[in-house]
């Protein structure tokens, strides 16, 4: 009965300043780093794009595989983190979530590792923290959302409350960092 922090793409371009920067997207960074050491795991996601990603027909440019924007922020404390995933790998897919990663069967990582509980956070709230959360409660999964650890692109206002619904109906429990 292990539990795991699963923080999702917390990556340069997806923080102020990146190609696909969300507003606050960096905030998520201290909150995270003071997480870490109360989980048995802490795993990584990232998303890794080929440049020719159909992808890049409906976003801009980001997190092409082995640019700056692809790296964790550097203020991530790297050497916490016990397993880095890479997703979105393929150029025909968009590969949202953590659970599509190329490098590492996560499900079968996780039933290994005997985790039970996972805890998601990081970016974005809307697109990969969401498909990431459904996923893990789909895996059977006792599933956190750390809504004080996520930032939203809201392309549409009011797409985070979405999110953050659709997650709860599917069975996510939403709390904040402060309650774990
Ligand atoms: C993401 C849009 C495009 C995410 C990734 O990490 O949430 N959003 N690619
Ligand atoms: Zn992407």
């Amino acid at each position: 009965m292990k539990k795991a922090l699963l923080i999702v793409d917390v990556q340069n371009d997806f923080c102020p300043g990146g190609a696909l920067g969300v507003k606050e997207g960096d905030k998520v960074v201290p909150v995270i780093n003071k997480l870490m050491k109360q989980f048995d795991l802490v795993i990584s996601s990232q998303d890794w794009h080929p440049a020719d990603s159909v992808h890049f027909e409906k976003w801009p440019v980001h997190c092409v595989a082995g640019t700056w924007g692809a790296q964790l922020h550097a203020d991530l404390k790297d050497h916490k983190i016990d397993l880095k995933l890479r997703k979105g790998t393929d150029n025909e897919d968009d590969g949202y979530s953590a659970f599509e990663a190329t490098n590492v069967a996560l499900t079968k990582y996780l039933r290994d590792h005997e985790v039970t509980t996972i805890y998601v956070c990081g970016l974005t709230t809307d697109y990969c923290v969401k498909q990431t959360a459904l996923d893990a409660v789909k895996q059977g999964f006792h599933t956190f959302v750390i809504t004080d650890a996520i930032a939203a692109v809201n392309a549409q206002p009011g797409d985070d409350r979405s999110a953050l619904h659709e997650m709860y109906a599917a069975g996510c429990i939403l709390m904040e960092s402060e309650e774990i």
